[in-house]
């Protein structure tokens, strides 16, 4: 604490795309320079916990390889051959480029790409008025949350839950399809204290022994893409011994006769069978459900990565209902509250400026865009130009060889704004330099939980470091439309606006009370006054197409996924990339502790900690392949073959194999990284890449 002249602390939000959104005090010193980040103590979900990589961000944020100055490209593409250009000099090229795309091909030829590397509202989602206003493509986001939406919608009508602090009122805490102990830490601070203050069982559902695995009480490990089959069968085994609430169910439910009748055969055998979990596991599961009326579901996104994974989290959420958990205080399911917060974007967002006919691009198909796949391009020019923001799709989207042959085009300009000389920046033409969080003014909403936070600039960007206002609106001046609605403003008058309309007051007021607490009350967040449908049940039987859904693609998308497929009730739908006699594994792409997606890899703490990219596979099938600690193995498929080392302890059942981590692709050794393996078609109903999803061979290298 005391490195630093002068200490002073200075009160943030983490702006990475991670649910805790925590509440931070940063340490400054005199000389500007930033110390440790805490968590807020008297922030009640934060409640003084962060993680270590962020905890550590005076190495990021100071970072000698940070970014500095406009780089435009001086060699062949991806050569590493960049001049230094001023501001005015590269924003003129962008400018210039993106009107002869659309000279040549229309304005569609453009498509700015961006997702959340920040979840700052206005530096994150400012693009989309520039896109508007030049009626360039829009991006479909389905590459995250989207089959979890989805999903959770289907079944509840509204992506929201009670109040996450609850947790810490539970007797039983299942946290499943996410491993909160790595990707959002402090569902365990709410979770075990459940368990220190009043006894509570945490249960895990996951597909290896990871850290959140080490700190159940109860551990189902089953294979991936299997959870619905496990929601059936326990809710087969809740009504086969009367432990249904069937007063809940006749007051709160769409067909709750229907559903028992579908799961007649939905026994614990069969799901045994399905998921490679034992009866008695899934007989004691079920019993601690159904006898435990104080059970709170913390649904993840993981088990949706999957193609059957908007039906799996819909069963999932479906088990709360037979056992009438929701009623109770810390109980219910819960996944994320993203649809509390009523904030209003259309400004920021340019929604005034939308032209309804312009096209929607899949922003997961980018490989298939961007090497002119017709289907992906849904009938509209290619794409010859872009901007890209918060995003590293040269690293994190699936199908990577067709992203990075795309890129490589020569008759494709590309600009990508970033902190640092990621793998897409450098196959970009010109790369402009970007400030981070503590260097701009920003507000962020926590999924999950029920916060708004204000992040004010508190330090001086490094070098000519800039945000990403600064980039939309210099672009907007020269491409003729800063004088359109929305133009103009900085990114306080911005925030003022959205919170003034939400009645929150203005920036300085949030940053004086340094957040604003929004969580429903209990009535709402428990649906007791009814589910978001218009009948106000909750559904066992989704409308898979309906209007319902949060992620709902535009009409003139025209289909997305397959939404036959999906079942009628809760179910196992083996839409998923079977093991077969060519492909016996099933490959899961698990989150690493010290990265954030492709974020941290830069930093050398995090860098250290995670070591050299693994796969951890069982020991018997290491044996039967000559396989020992350490060894290289390939494994591969129809669209690549990646070479890790193996791992043979903290794996997942025998035939599954899981690579933690978004290693940067030269962390391997062909240069190509593990989203190579992964495919870009869309889950079903409404998109989503299927990042655990993915059959393999293997062998040793
Ligand atoms: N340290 C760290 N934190 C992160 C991230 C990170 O990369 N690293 N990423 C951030 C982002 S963008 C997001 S969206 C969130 C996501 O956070 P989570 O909701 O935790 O989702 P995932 O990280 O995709 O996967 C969570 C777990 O699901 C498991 N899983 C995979 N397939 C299945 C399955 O079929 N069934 C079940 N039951 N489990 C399965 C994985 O093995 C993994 O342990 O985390 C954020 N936080
Ligand atoms: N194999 C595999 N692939 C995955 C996943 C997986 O589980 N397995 N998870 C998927 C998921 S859930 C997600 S969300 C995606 C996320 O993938 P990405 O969107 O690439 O995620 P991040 O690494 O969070 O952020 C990307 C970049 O944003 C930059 N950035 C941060 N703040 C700013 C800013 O203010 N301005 C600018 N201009 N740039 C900024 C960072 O430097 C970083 O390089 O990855 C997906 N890919
Ligand atoms: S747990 Fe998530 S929100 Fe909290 S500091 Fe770490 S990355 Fe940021
Ligand atoms: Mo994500």
């Amino acid at each position: 604490m005391n490195t630093h002249p002068r200490l002073r602390i200075g009160h943030s939000a983490c702006p990475h795309d991670c649910p805790s959104t925590c509440a931070l005090d940063v340490e400054i010193g005199a000389d500007g320079r930033i110390g440790r980040l805490h968590g807020a103590r008297d922030n009640s979900y934060t409640a003084g916990v962060i993680c270590a990589k962020v905890a550590r961000y005076a190495e990021r944020l100071h970072h000698p390889d940070r970014l500095l100055r406009p780089l435009v490209r001086s060699g062949a593409k991806g050569a590493g051959a960049w001049k230094e250009a001023s501001w005015e000099a590269a924003l003129d090229r962008v400018a210039e480029a993106f009107l002869a795309a659309e000279a040549r091909h229309g304005s569609e030829a453009v498509w700015p790409y961006q997702y959340a590397g920040t979840m700052g509202l206005v530096q994150r989602d400012s693009i989309h008025r520039l896109r508007h206003a030049k009626r360039y493509s829009n991006q479909f986001d389905t590459i995250c949350t989207n089959p979890a939406w989805t999903g959770f919608v289907a079944g509840a009508g509204a992506l929201r839950g009670p109040d996450p602090r609850e947790m810490a009122r539970a007797d039983c805490v299942v946290i499943w399809g996410t491993n909160a102990v790595v990707t959002q830490v402090n569902v365990m601070t709410h979770a075990v204290r459940a368990r220190k203050e009043r006894g509570a069982r945490i249960v895990v559902v996951d597909v290896y022994d990871n850290p959140t695995m080490k700190q159940a009480d109860t551990a189902l490990m089953l294979r991936p893409g299997t959870d619905g089959a496990l929601a059936c069968a326990v809710m087969h085994v809740i009504f086969r011994d009367g432990l249904a609430d069937r007063a809940y169910l006749a007051r709160y439910t769409d067909d709750p006769a229907g559903l028992e009748a579908h799961l007649a055969t939905r026994t614990p055998e069969w799901a045994a069978a399905i998921t490679g979990l034992p009866v008695a596991e899934i007989e004691a599961f079920a019993r601690l459900v159904g006898t435990t009326p104080r059970t709170y579901f913390r649904l993840g996104y993981g088990f949706t990565r999957g193609r059957n994974g908007a039906a799996n989290m819909h069963a999932a959420a479906s088990i709360a209902a037979v056992t009438g958990a929701w009623q109770h205080e810390g109980g219910g399911a819960f996944h994320s509250n993203s649809g509390i917060f009523g904030l209003d974007k259309s400004e920021l967002e340019g929604h005034a400026l939308r032209d309804p006919s312009v096209r929607w691009l899949d922003q997961s198909q980018i490989g298939r865009v961007l090497t002119g796949d017709a289907a992906a391009l849904r009938g509209g020019p290619p794409v010859a130009a872009m901007l890209i923001q918060n995003t590293n799709p040269a690293n994190v989207a699936p199908e990577q060889r067709l992203v990075r042959r795309g890129l490589l085009r020569d008759d494709l300009f590309v600009c990508v704004h970033e902190q640092f000389m990621t793998e897409t920046a450098e196959l970009a033409d010109v790369v402009l330099p970007a400030t981070m969080f503590l260097e701009h003014d920003d507000i962020y909403r926590g999924g999950g939980h029920q916060h708004v936070l204000p992040g004010p600039k508190l330090v001086e960007p490094p070098g000519e470091a800039r945000p990403n206002l600064f980039v939309v609106e210099a672009l907007a001046s020269r491409l003729g439309v800063a004088h359109l609605p929305g133009f103009g403003k900085t990114a306080r008058a911005l925030i003022d606006g959205m919170l003034e309309k939400r009645g929150l007051g203005g920036f300085d007021q949030l940053c004086a009370a340094r957040w604003a607490d929004l969580q429903p009350d209990f009535e709402t967040a428990h649906f007791l006054t009814g589910f978001g449908h218009a009948d106000g049940r909750f559904r066992f039987r989704p409308d898979w197409t309906g209007t319902a859904a949060p992620n709902r693609p535009p009409d003139s998308m025209g289909p997305l996924g397959p939404h036959d497929g999906l079942p009628a009730f809760p179910d196992h739908v083996a839409l998923i990339e079977e093991a077969d006699a060519a492909h016996p594994f099933r490959l899961a792409t698990s989150p690493a502790r010290n990265f954030l997606n492709s974020t941290f890899t830069e930093t050398p703490g995090s860098a250290r900690r995670e070591g050299r990219p693994e796969l951890r596979l069982h020991a018997d099938d290491a044996a039967r392949l000559g396989i020992a600690e350490g060894d290289r193995v390939e494994i591969g498929n129809a669209r690549g073959a990646v070479v890790l080392h193996a791992r043979l302890s903290g794996g997942g059942r025998p035939g599954v194999v899981v690579a933690e981590g978004i290693w940067p692709n030269a962390a391997h050794e062909r240069g190509e990284g593990i989203n190579v393996l992964v495919g870009a078609d869309a889950i079903a109903p409404y998109g989503g890449a299927a990042f655990h999803d993915t059959r393999v061979w293997l062998r040793p290298a």
